[in-house]
């Protein structure tokens, strides 16, 4: 028996006094490591451009659609709701593919296995020479100051435009989620991170590595779709089973991504029939 078979480590790693390593076979894997050493990872090539393209314009008549909602967007302002559009797969089926791609769900089932839920999938959009809520240095989970063991909650945010130095393109804070404070200004003077990225790349990141949107200094607005995968004891921002109102309940996988199986049920009876559901499902 070679030393690699007792120790995983061979002479190729280059390593002195080493006897535990990790080891990286696909691309999923080699994400996850990122997320978890670093706190993020771009994933290149995931959506086509035609279809960033397409979401965009969807976005501006969900936000329109969620402005006469509200009665006007001085109403959003208000409460610090402008430009942000929220629950985009309750108003269009179309942004079913983004919560649902293997490149990403790849990734999530290592973090989570396949027991995840979609916490939000919200558009904030970065317009020119302006901020939003998104702006100010945060957590995916607000308030939160533990750090887990392992990711309980994964960001992903989808490019429909470029992400560039000079549009605002996604600052973060890598490491920052293996320490429960939020760091001091000058270490983050010296170790912030300005992510560039094309459209239809994929930046996918620990929930808790504080981030924020930059400031877009061009003429153009900057639009991504931000979604959260979390374990599912956390609750959704919006109850999607409820905004969705049964929707895609009996599509097995999405059912479960989409919080139907793990909702706080009203009653002992209501949560005896979603059990005797899933066991139904299970023996079919
Ligand atoms: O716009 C960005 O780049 C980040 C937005 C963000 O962090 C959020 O909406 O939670
Ligand atoms: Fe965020």
């Amino acid at each position: 028996m070679s030393l690699k078979d007792i120790t995983g480590v061979s002479k190729k790693d280059n390593t002195q006094g080493v006897s535990e390593i990790e080891k990286v076979y696909s691309a999923a894997q080699e994400h996850f490591e990122n997320i978890t050493r670093s706190g993020f990872s771009v994933i290149k090539n995931v959506f086509g451009a035609d279809d960033c393209q397409l979401a965009k314009q969807k976005i501006d008549q969900i936000y329109k659609k969620q402005i006469d909602e509200c009665g006007n967007e001085n109403h959003l302002k208000l409460i610090d709701e402008k430009d942000i559009v929220r629950a985009l797969v309750v108003y269009d089926d179309f942004f079913l593919q983004f919560l649902n791609n293997k490149k990403i769900s790849d990734v999530l089932n290592i973090a989570f296995g396949d027991k995840y839920i979609l916490n939000l999938q919200n558009c904030p959009i970065n317009r020119s020479q302006d901020k939003h809520f998104g702006s100010a240095w945060h957590r995916d989970l607000s308030y939160q100051h533990f750090i887990p063991s392992r990711p309980i909650a994964i960001s992903v945010l989808v490019c429909l435009d470029k992400f560039t130095k000079e549009n605002g393109g996604t600052r973060i804070i890598p490491f920052s989620h293996k320490f429960e404070k939020f760091p001091s200004k000058n270490h983050i003077a010296d170790n912030e991170k300005k992510i560039e990225a094309d459209i239809g790349d994929v930046l996918i990141f620990d929930s808790l590595m504080f981030h924020r949107a930059g400031e877009n200094n061009t003429n153009d607005d900057r639009k991504l779709i931000v979604q959260v995968f979390t374990l599912p004891f956390i609750k959704q921002q919006i109850s999607l089973p409820k905004a969705l109102n049964g929707k895609f309940s009996e599509d097995k996988n999405l059912s479960y991504i989409l919080g139907y199986d793990t909702e706080v049920e009203g009653s002992v009876l209501s949560w005896r029939q979603r059990r005797k559901k899933r066991y139904e499902k299970i023996s079919k």
